[in-house]
């Protein structure tokens, strides 16, 4: 009886000590409750991320199709983070990154990615003629890429209706606008200085239109070159053009300075010469 009274106490004590050893282990780990998002970039653009209010914004450039970018995500330490890094989203809305932390609680950063504006404001000069709204856009673009930024703005290159008009938008462009003349001149326009405004024949050669913002939607202006015609009685004010000269001419110039420059022998500043598209030219945009 001794013996197993012994056996028994010692088998206890055992118990105890395996109990005492095995309640050490089974204290709960201490989890993780990191959940931020530490870093954030899209198309190799760094997102700000603005850690109390949870909001993550960026600005690619423009023309950006922000249907299908894949930002790069990091997270702390132990934490996972959905949609996953790289994973392909549409930011045309917000979208929400939901961070999970180690121990299971979670907190979700609004995503807003927006792309910079086709014109910047420091380099626009706005006024009002006859109770309408222009810009004059001191950044040189092509007539469809001058045509698009237009439309972006909610506007369309300037569409010249009278002598007034054109008079009106010449003084501004010429004492208020803060043009450097040798910074928008068309090579194949006489070597001249001109600003797009929102006449093409793009479409049919000599048909001329009026198609500020290039959405096809129109009212024909003139029909044939210098010795054509003007249609529906529309106001034009070319100089010796259009002539489409050289590669081809499709698209409407306003002039600010006579050309060929420096002769002045096909038009004078303020009248309309017809010059390659292609060029990249300062706009005026009207806003209806
Ligand atoms: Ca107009
Ligand atoms: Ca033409
Ligand atoms: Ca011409």
């Amino acid at each position: 009886m001794e013996t197993k009274l012994a056996t028994n106490l010692i088998f206890g004590f055992l118990l105890i000590l395996i109990f005492a050893c095995g309640s050490e282990d089974a204290d709960p780990p201490i989890l993780s409750t990191a959940k931020a998002i530490t870093d954030f970039s899209v198309s190799d653009v760094d997102g700000t991320i603005d850690e109390p209010a949870k909001t993550i914004t960026a600005i690619l450039p423009n023309g950006t199709d922000l249907t299908a970018l894949s930002p790069v995500v990091a997270v702390s330490p132990k934490a996972t983070v959905n949609p996953a890094s790289g994973a392909s989203q549409d930011f045309s809305n917000s979208v929400m990154y939901k961070v999970t932390a180690e121990d299971g609680s979670s907190v979700d950063y609004a995503a807003t990615v927006t792309v910079e504006p086709c014109a910047s404001s420091d380099n626009i000069y706005g006024f009002t003629y006859n109770g309408t709204n222009y810009e004059v856009v001191r950044e040189n673009k092509t007539w469809e890429d001058a045509a698009a930024c237009a439309a972006e703005r909610g506007g369309f290159l300037a569409e010249i209706n009278d002598a007034d008009e054109n008079a009106a938008l010449f003084n501004e462009l010429t004492n208020n606008a803060s043009i450097t003349n040798s910074n928008t001149t068309a090579a194949d326009g006489g070597g001249a200085s001109y600003v797009w405004i929102g006449g093409n024949d793009i479409a049919t050669e000599s048909a001329w239109i009026w198609d500020g913002n290039n959405d096809g939607a129109t009212a024909r202006f003139w029909q044939g070159a210098a010795d054509g015609n003007p249609v529906d009685g529309l106001y034009n004010n070319w100089g010796n053009e259009p002539d489409d000269f050289g590669e081809g001419q499709d698209a409407l110039g306003l002039a600010l300075t006579e050309w060929p420059l420096g002769s002045g022998a096909l038009g004078s500043a303020a009248q309309w010469n017809d010059v390659s598209h292609t060029n990249e030219l300062y706009y005026i945009i009207e806003y209806k």
